[in-house]
């Protein structure tokens, strides 16, 4: 179900903390979404990150998503994909997925969002709501309220995405989103799982 809270993996932010060690402490945690997330990394690295948390998001009942890179989420029968707005247009990935899949677009306006419902998208990202260095080149922040705003115009569940920690997450559930993505809260926290844990107390 695209509900609850949504980590994405980052490499960039903590030495030492593999995509894998990431999902296995947010998955312990209670995640009950996992997104594979890497800029920079080759195909081959990215795969075989890929095929442990598939196995372990399996394990755990949860849904697994690849960033961007459609070939790797068909190699390893990945639940669904996330694109952007400069990515593959959602019916080309319909097609190479297959249509039982999922598909999230990163969206950060109520135009945006429209459109991603009328390509067939499964959900949206929505953000940065708050402000966030994790991503370059980010959009401006929407701000709380377009949660409220896109919510009123598409019927699929949203993700809110950028700045979201544990001082903050509950005003996302709030306003409301389906799903809470965090990346650094999770990533860069001390202990990855107790984080998670009170991440998923405070949205569920
Ligand atoms: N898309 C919009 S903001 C963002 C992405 C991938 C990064 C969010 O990272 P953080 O660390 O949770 O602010
Ligand atoms: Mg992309």
């Amino acid at each position: 179900m695209l509900k609850g809270l949504y980590v994405i993996t980052d490499e960039t932010l903590y030495k030492g903390r593999t995509h894998a060690d990431i999902a296995k402490s947010a998955l312990e945690g209670g995640a009950n979404i996992i997104q594979i997330r890497d800029k920079n990394c080759n195909d081959r690295y990215f795969y075989e990150q890929a095929l442990e948390i598939k196995k372990m998001t399996k394990a755990y009942n949860a849904i697994f998503i690849v960033n961007d890179r459609i070939h790797i989420a068909i190699a390893v029968d990945a639940d669904g994909i996330n694109c952007g707005q400069k990515d593959l247009p959602c019916s080309v990935v319909k097609e190479l997925l297959g249509k039982d899949k999922i598909i999230g677009i990163s969206c950060s306006s109520v135009e945006m969002a429209i459109k991603a419902q009328e390509d067939g998208a499964d959900y949206i990202g929505l953000g940065p709501i708050f402000s966030t260095t994790t991503k370059v080149d980010c959009d401006k922040t929407t701000g709380l309220e377009m949660i409220k705003n896109v919510k009123s115009h598409i019927k699929i569940p949203v993700a809110a995405i950028g700045g979201i920690n544990s001082s903050n997450i509950n005003l996302v559930g709030e306003y409301g989103s389906d799903m809470a993505c965090v990346v650094s809260c999770v990533v860069c926290a001390d202990d990855m799982i107790k984080e998670t844990k009170k991440l998923n107390l405070l949205f569920n």
